[in-house]
């Protein structure tokens, strides 16, 4: 649980960033239509939750920033009887002015009228860049004589890089029902089952946990498959001898979670399996602790590629000096991808990898990144002996970086050789 004044610290945070004489306008997700009249399950926006912890459509989140004084206003849908009998009880202004820690409350209904009066010798419109345009297109038909247009992303995404405790709390927790669902993975007998077997034992686990969602669309990749980076078909029957690649994670009060195992269908590593998977999981150990203040993502990727490229050079997969391979991106073709990314709110959280000045952000205590090096072998590759052949291996946990180092928060789901052997 984040608590009201935490919201409202974000808030008042965010207002410090604003230039003078400016209004920044927030909004909620819009419903999206899946085909003709359904829709797909409601989602609030990101950005708008992170300031508010508001979970209705229909709502908006003003900022007024004079010369000296500050306005917050949140803007609410009215409670209707009729309305409320098809779609469920809304907070209303009355409750809404109780429970958030903002100056104003009203309708959503008088949000035009007010935004004129808000505008009102104003040199700054704030907005989010990437909004539905009608929500855009509101706001610039009242705006033609506005100064300058601004991302009101950009402070945000700022804030969203560090993470307070209860928000690692909550992704503790959605890792710990992952947890739960990749370990009931591992333990179920999968021969002669699909992938979306798996996907529904996954699911299951989620759900009942009581997490609604995952936190992306699951990678459940069979063999070959886990050739195809984002491979989510997940229909394919399992076969005996065969790896599993699952990237799966919930999503636990709108908090994401990102976990990749890669296991052996049949419960067993044949002794080629375990050349790369041990390659992977070294390189992956070894860049987790190296996680610490200060240092660069872009460091630890470089790492990752000179250890992944020795390993290679090793098993006789690529051939030559490891300098010369990785200068001629000879490696790119088997592992394609960076060492990882941020996480929060969302999967790949909207949080900058570099400044205002375009210098990398180093790490910094609270920061939340995924750590996910991998080998792919395809199926086709006759440059790679062929016992490699159709191997496709990433292993990845979640990090917060700590004052003096790292926790790596799914330290708990099985990954040695001998841990997923012994579950099965
Ligand atoms: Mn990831």
């Amino acid at each position: 649980m984040i608590s009201e004044q935490e919201y409202k610290s974000r808030r008042d945070a965010l207002v410090e960033t604003l230039s003078k004489n400016s209004v920044a306008v927030v909004f909620s997700a819009t419903y999206k239509t899946r085909s003709n009249d359904t829709e797909y399950p409601y989602r609030q926006n990101s950005n708008f939750y992170y300031l508010t912890g508001f979970k209705e459509e229909n709502s908006i989140l003003v900022f007024i920033r004079k010369k000296k004084k500050t306005k917050t206003v949140l803007f609410v849908q009215k409670k209707d009887k009729t309305i409320e009998l098809w779609t469920g009880k809304k907070e209303g202004v009355k409750k809404a002015k109780k429970r958030f820690l903002v100056d104003e409350v009203f309708l959503v209904d008088d949000f035009t009228t007010k935004l004129k009066e808000y505008l009102a010798d104003v040199k700054h419109l704030y907005f989010d860049f990437k909004q539905d345009d009608t929500d855009i297109r509101t706001l610039k038909e009242h705006t033609k004589d506005i100064y300058s247009y601004k991302n009101i992303a950009k402070p945000i995404s700022m804030m969203r890089l560090i993470k307070s405790e209860a928000e690692i709390k909550l992704i503790k927790k959605a890792i710990s029902i992952t947890k739960d669902a990749h370990h009931r993975v591992m333990m179920m007998d999968k021969l002669g089952k699909n992938e979306m077997h798996i996907q529904a034992e996954l699911e299951y686990v989620f759900k009942k946990n009581m997490a609604y969602s995952d936190a992306y669309t699951s990678i459940i990749a069979g063999g070959n498959s886990a050739n195809t980076l984002h491979y989510i078909s997940n229909n394919k029957p399992l076969v005996d001898g065969e790896l599993i690649l699952i990237d799966a994670g919930c999503e636990y009060d709108y908090y994401a979670s990102d976990i990749t195992r890669t296991i052996p269908v049949n419960g067993k590593f044949t002794k080629v399996q375990k050349e790369i998977y041990n390659l992977v999981l070294e390189v992956e150990e070894k860049i987790i602790s190296m996680v610490e203040p200060d240092v660069l993502r872009s460091d630890l990727h470089k790492k990752s590629e000179k250890l992944l490229v020795d390993g290679m050079v090793k098993l006789g997969i690529l051939k030559g000096k490891t300098k010369k391979i990785i200068k001629k991106q000879k490696h790119k073709k088997y592992y394609p991808h960076g060492i990882g990314h941020w996480m929060g709110l969302d999967v790949h959280d909207e949080a900058p990898y570099k400044d205002a000045k375009g210098k990398e952000i180093a790490l910094k205590e609270g920061m939340v990144l995924t750590i996910e090096p991998a080998l792919y072998f395809d199926k086709d590759d006759k440059y790679i002996p062929k016992e490699y052949r159709g191997i496709g291996i990433r292993i990845e946990d979640d990090i917060v970086v700590t004052k003096d180092g790292f926790e790596n928060l799914s330290v708990d789901i099985s990954k040695t050789i001998l841990g997923i052997e012994s579950l099965s």
